[in-house]
């Protein structure tokens, strides 16, 4: 056997048919798959999945203990291969990697090849077929750190180099290699907890005349001292950046968490004890421990040292500074002088257990940099409002007769808020304090004040209201106050999945599962408009807290009495020829056409001259895209045929005066049956909006 690749298997069951696929697909046949399975992985991987790879040589075996280093050993143990590859159950491999990682290792004679790695959010069929992100930016523990905090060994791009030249002795050559091995695969990595045994492909027979293992007593984190001894055994190595291993990001980190993200980031022990073990055996001052010592510096300065002093319980900020003051103490001179200047000062200050300096200096630095994040960074504006709302409104006092309106984040006076407000008024005049988000100056039907999304009135409101009734998200920032009352509308009974129910995110925020997440933990109330909706969002949200059952109040006006005379006054505004039947086009947004977070491309695809042709004598057509679509339609020739009413406030008028809707996926056709009036859907993308972009509730051509 060629190569044995090791899998341990702890359950993540959506995953590993990726993993299994990408093996069966490889070019090179002459290996065997051993998984290791541990927890939940010895029910999960069934005869089923199984059945489906029968032809490839799997050996399965169980894992003594249910950490990653037990299970790697044990795969090591019964491996039969001459070269030993590791895969995460949640990643995959290119198609020729084994191909190509044997073919180098076998013709130069290496004891390693180290290839590179390449990160996605996307499942393999994305990654495949689609022009997604394939980048070499890793996840990483340090998102405190500020572009002012880095320092060159925290380099965000993982190329490497090393250029062997004709005249290059062996010596020359070797060295090269094993210094480019040791930037790339140690200092390089974005954190400690980045550095990985994955991507590579290791010499059994090297392994083990080096007696190279993994430390059963690292719960995580075991790949940093394993990699150390392979770099520290001075094996004959060759990298090429051209074979790649994929590494998967988790979409959703509150179900299920990759291992990384498992462990919080200011809980520093485990990493603390992985790298004492990794550069135990390595000589001090030696190249390889100094790149080690560069990735602790990193850390320390991004990540413990702000834990540190943001952590409130002295004794465990005493115990944790006292372990990091002595590492610090011990690193090699070169290295804190190869640091910049605020690293320096702290690692002095830190090394000295002066932990009171430690955070004067932090809190002098975090000043500075919010003074020129503010000043030089993007947002600046928002930045500064983020910072009077947090600082100085939140601690104002709550008014208590105040409610805050917001419909599809302030871009119109619609949708479920607009009629909640209207009812409130007419039941209770002048009981309530009204205030509506509104970027454009709006006619509103009762007394309210009116605010711009994201101005210093906006933000103020937001914290001090008593009551908000929202039908989208609140932004991030958003505090939750004691008496806060927040009603959530929501915006459309789905037909696409939603949040958690949903299996990849191709939007332009990768994490709006975390977000979402986030943000509906304020929600005291959510509206279902019906009892398919009530289940739905209780899963796809997570959401426990009370749900209100009534139906949608934005469409109550689809049931007037009086809807008849209602359209003619809404046609006459528009200046709908009265003579004339109305088609309305109300289409969605696609996930993974966007400029930017939520401004969404869209391509009107109905052939409007050709309708005009056929219908213009008889109808008229409405174009109504969704509010996330920033492209503006063209309907220049085709006045008096054509309405672009994408800015018009509210839809459900727009249903009232149509006879006929056209749609496509969007939760519009929901709303619409209530008048009983014909759909058309227009699917022209069916097949990806429903396989590759969403998946859907329900199978909508049934
Ligand atoms: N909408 C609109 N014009 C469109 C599309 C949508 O005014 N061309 C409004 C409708 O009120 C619709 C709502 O925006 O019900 C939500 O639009 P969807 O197309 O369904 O998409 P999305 O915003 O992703 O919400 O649970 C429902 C989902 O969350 C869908």
């Amino acid at each position: 056997m060629k190569i044995s690749v090791i899998i341990s298997f702890h359950g993540e069951d959506m995953y590993i048919c990726d993993c299994l696929d990408s093996l069966k697909e490889q070019t090179f046949t002459q290996f065997e798959t051993i998984i290791v399975l541990s927890g939940k992985g010895r029910e999960k991987l069934t005869d089923d999945i199984l059945e489906n790879y029968k032809d490839m040589a799997i050996k399965t075996i169980d894992s003594s203990e249910e950490t990653v280093s037990a299970a790697r050993n044990a795969g090591m143990a019964a491996a039969e291969g001459e070269y030993i590859v590791f895969l995460d159950s949640d990643d995959y491999l290119e198609k020729t990697f084994l191909e190509n990682m044997y073919g180098i290792a076998s013709e130069k004679g290496c004891d390693m090849v180290f290839g590179r790695i390449l990160y996605t959010w996307y499942k393999r069929s994305i990654f495949l077929a689609e022009d997604v992100e394939k980048s070499d930016k890793e996840d990483s523990d340090d998102d405190a750190a500020t572009e002012h905090d880095k320092d060159a060994s925290d380099e965000e791009v993982l190329v490497y180099d090393f250029e062997i030249n004709e005249g290059d002795s062996e010596e020359v050559k070797h060295k090269k290699i094993a210094d480019a091995a040791a930037r790339y695969l140690v200092l390089k990595r974005k954190n400690m907890g980045n550095i990985t045994v994955l991507g590579n492909i290791y010499s059994a027979e090297f392994l083990k005349k080096n007696n190279i293992t993994f430390d059963e007593s690292l719960e995580y984190f075991c790949d940093m001292p394993f990699i150390a001894r392979v770099l520290n055994a001075d094996p004959v190595m060759f990298g090429d950046r051209q074979i790649c291993y994929i590494k998967r990001r988790h979409n959703d980190p509150i179900h299920y968490p990759s291992h990384l993200q498992s462990v919080s980031k200011d809980d520093f022990d485990y990493r603390i004890k992985a790298y004492k073990t990794a550069v135990e055996p390595l000589e001090k001052g030696s190249f390889l421990r100094c790149q080690f010592e560069k990735k602790l510096v990193a850390y320390y300065s991004t990540v413990a040292a702000p834990a540190i002093r943001k952590n409130e319980d002295k004794v465990w900020r005493k115990k944790r500074a006292a372990i990091m003051g002595e590492l610090l103490a011990d690193i090699d001179p070169s290295v804190i002088k190869e640091s910049k200047r605020y690293r320096r000062k702290l690692i002095a200050a830190a090394a000295a257990g002066d932990t009171d300096k430690v955070c004067k200096i932090i809190g002098r630095r975090n000043a500075v940099n919010m003074m020129i994040a503010i000043i030089k960074g993007p947002k600046r504006d928002r930045k500064i409002k983020d910072l009077v709302y947090k600082h100085r409104y939140i601690a104002k006092p709550m008014s208590e007769n105040t409610v805050l309106f917001e419909s599809f984040f302030g871009k119109s006076y619609s949708d479920s808020p607009k009629y909640i407000f209207e009812k409130l008024n007419e039941m209770y005049p002048g009981k309530y304090n009204c205030v509506w988000i509104l970027d454009k100056k709006t006619n509103l039907p009762y007394p309210a004040k009116q605010i711009k999304r994201f101005s210093f009135a906006y933000y103020k409101y937001l914290a001090t209201s008593k009551y908000i009734v929202f039908n989208s998200r609140q932004p991030k920032s958003f505090v939750k106050r004691k008496g806060n009352v927040f009603l959530e509308t929501w915006h459309g009974t789905p037909l696409k999945k939603l949040v958690f129910d949903m299996d990849e995110v191709v939007s332009a925020s990768p994490m709006y599962k975390k977000t979402f997440y986030i943000q509906s933990r304020s929600w005291d109330y959510l509206v279902a408009a019906n009892g398919f909706s009530d289940e739905v969002f209780r899963r796809a949200f997570d959401y426990d807290k009370v749900m209100l059952k009534y139906g949608y109040p934005r469409n109550d006006i689809l049931h007037a009495d009086n809807k008849e005379q209602i359209a003619d006054s809404i046609k006459a505004k528009i200046g709908i020829p009265k003579d004339k039947k109305v088609i309305i086009y109300a289409p969605t947004w696609r996930d993974d056409e966007y400029y930017d977070s939520g401004k969404y491309k869209f391509t009107l695809k109905l052939d409007l001259k050709q309708m005009q042709q056929e219908l213009g004598d008889e109808y008229v057509v409405l174009l109504r895209t969704h509010y996330f679509i920033a492209d503006n339609l063209d309907t220049t020739g085709m006045e008096g045929f054509a309405y672009n009413l994408s800015k018009y406030d509210d839809i459900a008028e727009l249903y009232l005066i149509s006879d006929i809707l056209i749609t496509d996926y969007s939760s519009v056709f929901f709303d619409y049956a209530n008048l009983k009036r014909p759909m058309l859907f227009f699917t022209y993308d069916l097949d990806k909006y429903r396989d590759v972009l969403r998946g859907f509730y329900i199978d909508m051509e049934t």
